[in-house]
């Protein structure tokens, strides 16, 4: 593994090659090939040092993403994430914080942890890798996997109709909501670069294809199912597809217009949703850590007598 890019000397920046580390052991064709690659160029992109950088995961196959990026990581435990990553963003705000999750991490055994994520708002880019399905364990039924679609646990075919995750991280109140596609390069690395450039909790929602065990779920070869939201202020369409495919205007100051789109039964990819007033919880706790008086143990105590 080659060294921590301490710092890019003159005439030597970031490249691809410093993030670089083993090689992925993901199934041919993968959809976390091309967020992983999306978000080595956008690194680079924007010249993040790897020492200044920390990448947070739970588990799954996308879970696997701290591994193949050089720079600090932590490859946490299933759905919890959030509370590693939370850690992280009080002690070292300074440091770029990024969360690789996958469907079931995030919104089955870790549902909990994203809804007070989101909350709190703190400072990171939460990347939510969803194939529907939860893969690493071999193709059970997760929150957002479609009806009716046959996996282990539900071989009969899927019953309930899946969580829809922008409406989610919406009616939870997030500060920042974007969506992407893991074979939309371009417009994965500029939703990263919007994600990042937001003070908050950056909820970016990415379709992922899992080929092995649902091969037919996300049609990458025609347009005509989607529609890019675009706006001065949001992500441009990517380059390859934006005159095949549907392109809306979309103010993302507008939460009303937001909340329309997503409760659309169409995808949409983009930029939905920023409010960039939203308090930061971690920022008011170091604030309040840093106001707050020290008291002996007892005069802590004395506050809880009845
Ligand atoms: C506490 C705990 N419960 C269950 C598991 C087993 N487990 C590992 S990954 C996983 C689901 C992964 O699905 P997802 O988060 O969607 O990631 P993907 O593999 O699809 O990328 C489960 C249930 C575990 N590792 N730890
Ligand atoms: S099982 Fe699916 S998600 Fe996991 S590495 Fe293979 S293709 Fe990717
Ligand atoms: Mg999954």
């Amino acid at each position: 593994m080659p060294e921590l890019h301490e710092q890019a000397p003159a005439g030597a920046p970031l490249t691809v090659k410093d993030l670089n580390t083993e090689n992925p052991r993901w199934c041919v064709g993968c959809g976390d090939f091309g967020v992983l690659m999306g978000f080595k160029r956008f690194l680079v992109e924007e010249q993040i040092l790897p020492h200044e950088t920390v990448n947070v995961s739970g588990i799954g196959c996308s879970g696997r993403v701290p591994f193949y990026v050089n720079t600090y990581g932590v490859h946490a435990i299933h759905g919890r994430p959030i509370t590693i990553a939370m850690g992280v963003a009080l002690a070292r705000p300074d440091l770029k914080l990024f969360i690789h999750a996958g469907d079931g991490d995030s919104l089955s055994i870790g549902g909990n942890h994203l809804i007070h994520g989101i909350h709190k708002n703190f400072n990171c880019v939460f990347i939510l890798y969803d194939n529907q399905l939860y893969a690493l364990t071999k193709s059970q039924s997760s929150p957002t996997t479609r009806k009716g679609h046959p996996t282990n646990t539900q071989p009969q075919g899927t019953a309930l109709d899946p969580i829809a995750p922008i409406r989610f991280a919406l009616g939870i109140g997030a500060s920042f909501v974007a969506s992407t596609a893991d074979w939309l390069p371009d417009h994965m690395v500029n939703t990263l670069k919007v994600a990042h450039a937001h003070k908050g909790f950056s909820f970016v929602h990415v379709l992922q294809r899992c080929p092995h065990f649902d091969p037919d779920n996300f049609d990458n070869k025609t347009s005509a199912w989607f529609s890019f939201l675009t706006h001065e202020k949001g992500v441009p369409p990517d380059k390859r597809l934006a005159d095949k495919a549907e392109v809306i205007q979309h103010d993302p100051s507008n939460q009303e217009e937001a909340f329309k789109l997503a409760n659309k039964d169409r995808a949409y990819f983009g930029l939905f949703y920023r409010n960039p007033d939203k308090l930061c919880y971690n920022e008011l706790i170091r604030s309040r850590v840093k106001e707050a008086k020290p008291l002996p143990r007892s005069g802590i105590l004395d506050s809880y007598k009845i």
